[in-house]
């Protein structure tokens, strides 16, 4: 069974308020171009479709018609796509009826039916041209550990992703007498990864043990971690596709898409096929210069390069208070579009000279780290887990109010 593997696509994500719908565009396109070139029995969107839990129109529908063009490449091809955290899953499933009808299934959330919950619906048969089976998937959106709903017999809420894993993963096997190849989708962030360019680093992250997710899979196809990799774990076979395009300029590495083949139960071959962005994101110069001389740099940017630019200043002295329209007037008439100025904290930052931060340097930082940073200012201690995981709930909720109700505003963190 060959699978293309890919996720966290964030459709509708604005960069700085710049729009980003050409890259994405150009994005669908080139998948569309897999698809017809690689002919994949099944294509695996392992969430974040949409940068916004609620999308805006222009963005839904270049989902729509993106989807569309990649399944008319290869019309047997069956496609699934669950939901991310930055989707709303109710949103992405709206139309998972109609999609039904061209082999493309879209999960957002866990549902019922008379017996309880429906595993039956996380468990996707893929069948060649002939209607042979050729494997499974099962698929599984994101939800916080804790959400997981009760199975027959669950007291407590411990432990609940874990049975919810093993639950479908065993239906499967007990369907799958021929050992037929068996990938697993999720939306999570695995112990061990490295999330080295995704936001909330410290602290906000909430690992999962790879081994919750249960036994009986061929390939763990993940997303939510944007950095493409391969991790070890007791001989399993499991990946993050990373995003394809960057989300921010931390993602400074190589974006692409997963070709996956499994053949019985034995991963014989993983691939990645580059993705190509019009746009790139630009850090200017590469290390942090003081202001004047990085604002040189930016002048002498190549005027017809297409780019977004992020000035990279050390923060050894006061940036001038015009610093952001000076930065602005200095790529006028280019190509490239100026986004912001990253500052360097250095051992002379702000922050650790005068235990105050600048709105640049907050910009920097994920709320999590300030709340630790001041927590550690007011207290003289660190902040404990039970206090952070609170504080990361809170945030998270925050965000997904704010997702709802400002689209297409400021960048919104992971
Ligand atoms: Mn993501």
């Amino acid at each position: 069974m060959k699978v293309l593997h890919t996720s966290d696509w964030h459709l509708g994500h604005v960069l700085y308020n710049y729009d980003r719908s050409e890259e994405q565009h150009a994005f669908l396109r080139q998948m569309a171009e897999i698809v017809r070139e690689e002919r994949p029995d099944v294509m695996v969107v392992s969430g974040d479709v949409y940068h916004y839990a609620n999308p805006s129109t222009a963005a839904q529908k270049l989902f729509t018609e993106g989807l569309l063009a990649i399944h008319e490449e290869c019309e047997e091809m069956t496609i699934v796509v669950t939901a991310g955290n930055h989707d709303s899953g109710q949103k992405v499933e709206v139309e998972s009826s109609l999609w039904r009808h061209f082999g493309i299934y879209v999960i957002g959330g866990v549902h019922r039916d008379g017996e309880g919950v429906d595993i039956g619906r996380h468990i996707v048969e893929v069948r060649g041209g002939d209607g042979r089976l050729k494997g499974y998937v099962a698929a599984v959106p994101h939800i916080y550990p804790n959400n997981f709903p009760a199975l027959d017999g669950d007291t407590g809420r411990e432990g609940r992703q874990e049975r919810f894993f093993q639950k479908m993963l065993d239906t499967i096997k007990e369907r799958n007498a021929e050992g037929l190849p068996v990938v697993l989708m999720a939306h999570l962030a695995v112990g061990g990864s490295d999330t080295t360019g995704h936001d909330d680093t410290i602290g906000g992250m909430e690992y999962t043990d790879i081994k919750e997710l249960g036994e009986g899979y061929d390939y763990l196809a993940l997303g939510h971690i944007h950095r493409p990799q391969t991790l070890a774990y007791r001989g399993r076979n499991v990946r993050y596709s990373g995003s394809p395009i960057p989300v921010s300029f931390d993602e400074c590495y190589t974006h692409s898409v997963t070709i996956v083949e499994v053949r019985g139960n034995e991963v014989s071959e993983i691939r990645t096929i580059e993705i190509e962005n019009p746009i790139p994101l630009v850090t200017v110069p590469d290390t942090a210069a003081p202001f004047s001389e990085a604002l040189d740099r930016l002048t002498s940017f190549p005027e017809e390069r297409c780019a977004y630019v992020r000035l990279n200043v050390s923060a050894d002295a006061y940036l001038p208070a015009d610093c952001n329209e000076l930065a602005s007037k200095a790529v006028e008439g280019k190509e490239c579009r100026f986004c912001y100025i990253r500052i360097e904290r250095g051992r002379s930052s702000t922050a650790e000279s005068t235990g105050r931060i600048t709105v640049e340097e907050m910009k920097e930082i994920s709320p999590m780290e300030i709340a630790r940073m001041y927590y550690r200012d007011s207290t003289g201690e660190e902040m404990d887990e039970e206090l952070a995981s609170l504080m990361d709930d809170v945030i998270k909720r925050v965000r997904t109010e704010a997702a709802d109700c400002c689209i297409g505003d400021e960048e919104t963190k992971i």
